[in-house]
């Protein structure tokens, strides 16, 4: 018998409703409404190889709407890569599996992006959009030649990051990304007329997107979308009318084939509608022939890819970043002598901005950018020209104020290899990023977050711009490493780390104001373990001040006043809590440790969490209220963030 498309599609429909099943819980609507379109996208458009599926030159797929996790887990199974296995699918949404809830690529090759968050794997998709054009300009088509396919549903069309993604992929002109739209009209809560009246082709037309529908249930109508799409020279949206839960004979384009089990009856019926007589979780041999000779396709395309790269010139340094392994030598050392010289007296922010000219001339996949206060983070270095629609191989982003979406294509970026992104805005909107910095944190991916106006210290913006919450909260998110240094010295250290930093993200907070200088050696990196003591005792150690970023210069003047009164005070800068808190227990307990030692944190944000350091009887001097529009003396005056109003308060404490 011949094995039909119908039936090929079929085994996506029956995996996906039977893992679910036996989960009992799950997504079956999606698979089963997509089935035909990616069984079309699986055979005669995407370039990949089960075989191999980090190579380099593959194109990305991303399945933005993550709910739909049993459609990437068929697929992936089904054309023959390694894993899942059928045991895997079997064992769907259990702690044993890769085959998680929502798709996560760091539990399975061939998964590109972690989804489920709506919205975000569309917008990561942009970045690896963005990565695919730049790398090709900066070598060539024998190198980088591939394609960026999404499918998102209602939900990644409707989320706030959609409008910054679509906007900025039409405005970069990004033609090789193709998403392919779940185009059936129902979400949880029923009818997309529920909640939406959008035109959704016409805001994508407007904003420099190429649109085609297609009927997502014949193939031929499909498959004529798909080549148009990949013919035009705009990103694409490929509307695909499909059914939700196609098959279930009572169920089918309602929400209750959205997220939860058919059951069994619904099932036998479903069975009965699409012709599919096997047991549960058995694909028939001429099924899964099919499948694994369409799968088996691409190692040809693979292997002419592996031919040209082995002849090329620029093989080692493509191989290099697609690692992204560092160059030889350092990129700082030179920088940080000159610093040493003659300590700067800059703000922090300004500080990124020189040690990031040293790192991004010596690294040229360091692709920067900002949400439009390009001259308020100072992300631009001479090294760095625009990245345009017109000129790929710039290595600077213009945003916009598109800060998610910023986020989230500089994890694209990331996860597509080859690039090492980092991208500014103010610090109070890493509210706006959040979302995106969780993934780059649960996804491990080197994302560097360089966010300045780091307090109260910027002035007359008042309490909308001043940080509170932030740098604390960022600390709390696992896998985040928090940055906050003290002077320009420790700036160059901290973007030394972070860029050292190949599997996780690192948030850089950046003041505006300038700051004296505090060190001049530049021996070791001391941010290395996250906290360090800057100054000793004079007189008898009863005091340690702990404190962060603008906040280590005060912390000095309030040890010498006590000093003065004849109270020896130890001063540790910790512009890394992650860091210090991974030291071992002789290290954390030399810093802060010493019965009858009063411990004191001084960070001018929440004072929440720093009993951790402080111990409960310690004092923690901090802002746990909004901030206010004032200039920077009197905010600190009014907050007590100075020598006068410290100094008083820790003398009383130790009486
Ligand atoms: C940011 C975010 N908000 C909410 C959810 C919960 N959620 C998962 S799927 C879904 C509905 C999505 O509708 P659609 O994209 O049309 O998917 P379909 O029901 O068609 O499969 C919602 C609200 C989520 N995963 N992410
Ligand atoms: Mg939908």
């Amino acid at each position: 018998m011949t094995v039909t498309e119908k039936n090929m599609a079929n085994a996506i429909r029956a995996l996906a409703m039977d893992a679910v099943q036996a989960a009992n819980s799950g997504h079956p609507g999606m698979p089963m409404g997509m089935a035909d379109v990616a069984t079309v996208l699986f055979s005669d458009f995407l370039k990949y190889d089960p075989q191999a599926p980090k190579w380099a030159d593959r194109d990305r797929f991303v399945l933005s709407a993550g709910h739909g996790s049993m459609l990437i887990y068929s697929l992936l199974h089904l054309t023959g890569y390694a894993r899942p296995t059928l045991e895997d699918i079997k064992n769907f949404r259990q702690l044993s599996s890769p085959c998680a809830g929502h798709p996560e690529n760091f539990k399975l090759e061939g998964v590109e992006t972690t989804t489920g968050p709506l919205g975000q794997g569309f917008a990561t998709a942009v970045g690896m959009a963005i990565a695919e054009r730049h790398l090709n300009a900066v070598f060539d088509n024998d190198l980088v030649d591939h394609k960026t396919w999404v499918i998102a549903g209602d939900g990644c069309l409707m989320e706030g990051i959609n409008h910054e993604a679509v906007g900025l992929a039409g405005h970069l002109g990004l033609g090789r990304l193709n998403v392919l739209w779940d185009d059936n009209g129902i979400t949880i809560d029923g009818g997309t007329e529920l909640s939406t009246s959008e035109d959704i082709p016409a805001r994508y037309r407007a904003s420099g997107w190429h649109v085609v529908s297609c009927d997502g249930h014949d193939f031929d109508d499909i498959r004529k979308a798909l080549g148009e799409a990949e013919a035009d020279p705009r990103p694409s949206l490929i509307a695909c009318k499909t059914v939700i839960g196609y098959g279930a004979p009572t169920k089918q384009g309602t929400s209750a084939t959205h997220g939860a089990p058919l059951g069994d009856e619904e099932i036998a019926g479903t069975r009965d509608a699409l012709g599919w007589e096997h047991k549960p979780f058995i694909i028939p041999e001429d099924i899964l022939t099919s499948w694994r000779q369409l799968g088996a396709t691409g190692a040809a395309a693979r292997s002419d890819w592996e031919g040209r790269l082995n002849g090329h010139a620029q093989a080692a340094e493509f191989t290099r970043r697609m690692a992204g392994e560092l160059p030889d030598g350092s990129a700082m050392q030179d920088y940080l002598a000159g610093l040493a010289k003659d300590p700067p007296k800059w703000a922090t922010r300004k500080s990124s901005e020189m040690a990031l000219g040293a790192i991004t001339a010596a690294l040229p996949e360091m692709i920067g950018g900002s949400a439009d206060l390009t001259g308020s983070n100072n992300t631009k270095t001479p090294s760095t020209k625009p990245l345009t629609k017109d000129d790929y191989s710039g290595r600077y982003i213009y945003y916009g104020i598109r800060e998610f979406g910023m986020a989230a294509a500089m994890n694209g970026m990331a996860l597509h290899g080859g690039i090492i992104p980092y991208g500014g805005t103010f610090l109070v909107f890493t509210d706006y990023c959040r979302g995106a910095m969780r993934l780059s944190a649960i996804q491990n991916t080197r994302a560097i977050y360089v966010m300045t106006h780091d307090s109260i210290g910027l002035g007359e913006d008042g309490p909308t711009h001043q940080p509170i919450e932030h740098v604390q909260s960022l600390r709390l998110m696992p896998n985040m490493h928090v940055f906050r240094p003290a002077d320009a010295i420790e700036t160059a250290e901290c973007w030394a780390l972070a860029i050292k930093r190949a599997d996780g993200p690192s948030t850089l907070a950046l003041t505006r104001q300038g700051l004296p200088p505090l060190r001049d050696d530049v021996s070791v990196n001391l941010c290395e373990k996250g906290a360090y003591r800057m100054k000793a005792a004079e007189a008898d150690k009863r005091v340690v001040l702990v404190a962060t970023g603008s906040e280590v210069s005060l912390a000095m003047d309030v040890a010498a006043k006590l000093e003065a009164a004849g109270v020896g005070a130890d001063v540790v800068s910790m512009p890394c809590a992650e860091l210090f808190d991974g030291q071992d227990d002789a290290y954390r307990n030399d810093l802060l440790g010493g019965s009858g030692v009063l411990r004191v944190s001084i960070e001018a944000g929440t004072t929440y969490g720093w009993e951790r350091y402080t111990g409960l009887d310690g004092l923690r001097f901090g802002i746990d209220s909004f901030g206010a529009s004032a200039p920077i003396d009197d905010l600190f005056a009014h907050f007590g963030l100075t020598v006068d109003a410290i100094t008083p308060q820790i003398l009383k404490k130790i009486g």
